[in-house]
């Protein structure tokens, strides 16, 4: 009896310990979580650099070689939308310094130029076709600056935030802000103490609700690469205590994977040109990727639980070319035509625990909202199972990360009871999307097992594909 009544207390005393360790797990700001939905936007490398074909400007280009003749900011818009990106995020400045549109903080912008007789203004006509074509605005704006006569001052501290304020007051709602991490010489050969914090806190007080982007964060890291793809294992949790940004930010394979025990989140974004170089160069016209290389880079950003920011560079005329766009198409196509039919929506999911089994509409219904939760004990399991066995070779996990990132060990079991053979996929960290690819295999039963959890992972979906072969990652 004496022991029937410390039952409840040892219940009390564990549930609150558990509870203490979701509680203590980091998760994602409300802006962070409407970020991980954004999945897949481009990128627009514009300005001198598309005329004087280089990747990294001097600063000491005239004001005239800026000059689009046929800018249509709306065709960029058009073309995000056919390629299924949410949204855009254009280079304001490079590292030449050259603004996109008329600062009253610089004297190399688009005023000085001849284009438009200095009247245009490049960040007004793209947040305009932006907010006609519901697609979110995003603003790359380089700290370096290779022309500003301020730069390597405290002064360009100031420069750089009025800048920002400029931005955010005339052009916003800013949906992501991107600061580079390259860091060189100013026009004096002087380096840039950047005042980091002052820039933080000016973000976040005029649009808290703004995502800023560096090597760091606060809110999206680099993902380590130029390349486009994450780790395998995708922790949206980073450490960033002693780092800095620039040389200072962690290592490549760190930024790649996060930590485990992170405690802050800040989830990785794969930033990665069509092209070989990030600004338009006629001579890669012919070096456009394929809509199949697209869908591979998909597959290792989106698919690992990162974003992909894609760059698309307009060329001199202020366009993107059809290379470009014909890819693009080519690739939202393959998507849609590949993830048109979700087999799981044939089956039922269901949900065991000991020898209960139910079923659930949860794992399948394709409303990352709803979920079923990981219990602790081993012999849990969730799944989808079909009444006729059915070939596929791609299968979709979600978790939901609402309440933070859980899962560090999966193993999906694919069962045939035609042939009575079973085959096993293990794989490391789940996060917002895992797509994982594999040969054509027959089944009529999905078990996934949860290995080891931070927490009680919550799945909110199981889906299955049978996508073309071709398609499969290598
Ligand atoms: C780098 C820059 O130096 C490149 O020019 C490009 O803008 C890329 C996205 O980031 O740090």
């Amino acid at each position: 009896m004496k022991y029937l009544k410390t039952i409840p207390v040892f219940l009390l005393i564990f549930f609150y310990w558990r509870l203490q360790a979701q509680t203590d797990l980091p998760k994602p700001t409300k802006a962070q979580l409407a970020w991980h939905d954004m999945e897949f936007y481009l990128f627009m490398h514009f300005g001198p650099n598309t005329f004087t074909d280089l990747e990294w400007g001097h600063g000491n280009e005239k004001e005239e070689v800026f000059n689009p003749t046929n800018l249509d900011c709306e065709q960029w818009c058009r073309i995000a939308k056919a390629s299924g990106a949410k949204g855009i995020i254009i280079t304001a400045k490079h590292h030449d310094g050259f603004c996109l549109w008329p600062s009253k903080f610089s004297k190399h912008t688009v005023r000085e130029s001849k284009w438009k007789d200095g009247k245009g203004d490049v960040l007004k006509e793209l947040s305009d076709a932006c907010k006609k074509y519901g697609l979110k605005f995003g603003v790359y704006i380089s700290p370096w600056d290779r022309n500003h006569p301020d730069y390597g001052t405290e002064k360009y501290n100031d420069v750089f935030v009025n800048m920002m304020e400029e931005i955010f007051a005339n052009y916003g709602p800013v949906w992501e802000l991107w600061w580079d991490g390259a860091n060189g010489e100013g026009p004096n050969g002087k380096r840039q103490a950047y005042d980091w914090k002052r820039f933080e806190r000016t973000v976040r007080e005029i649009s808290p609700n703004t995502v800023v982007f560096s090597d760091i964060g606060p809110d999206v890291r680099w993902v380590g690469n130029e390349q486009g793809f994450a780790g395998k294992t995708n922790w949206n949790t980073l450490d960033t205590a002693g780092f800095t940004r620039g040389a200072g930010s962690p290592l490549m394979d760190t930024l790649n994977s996060g930590n485990v025990h992170g405690n802050n989140w800040i989830p990785a974004e794969c930033d990665v040109s069509i092209r070989p170089g990030w600004f338009y160069h006629k001579a890669e016209d012919s070096k456009v990727k394929t809509p199949e290389e697209l869908f591979e880079l998909y597959l290792k950003s989106v698919g690992r639980g990162a974003n992909l920011l894609l760059n698309v560079p307009p060329d001199g005329r202020g366009l993107i070319t059809e290379y470009d766009s014909s890819a693009l198409v080519g690739f939202a196509r393959l998507k849609q035509k590949n993830f048109e039919q979700n087999l799981s929506k044939t089956g039922r999911g269901f949900f065991t625990n000991f020898s209960d089994k139910r079923y659930t509409p949860y794992l399948t219904d394709e409303n990352s909202k709803t979920f079923e939760i990981d219990s602790l004990h081993f012999q849990q399991t969730m799944g989808v199972e079909f009444a006729k066995p059915v070939n596929i070779n791609c299968i979709i996990l979600k978790e939901n990360i609402e309440n933070g990132q859980c899962a560090k060990s999966f193993l999906l079991i694919l069962m045939n009871s035609n042939t009575g053979l079973s085959k096993e996929i293990r794989g490391t960290t789940i996060g917002n999307k895992r797509v994982l690819t594999f040969p054509e295999t027959e089944t009529n039963k999905i078990l996934l097992i949860i290995g080891s959890q931070k927490w009680l992972t919550q799945i909110s979906e199981i889906q299955n594909y049978l996508i073309d072969e071709k398609l499969i990652e290598k």
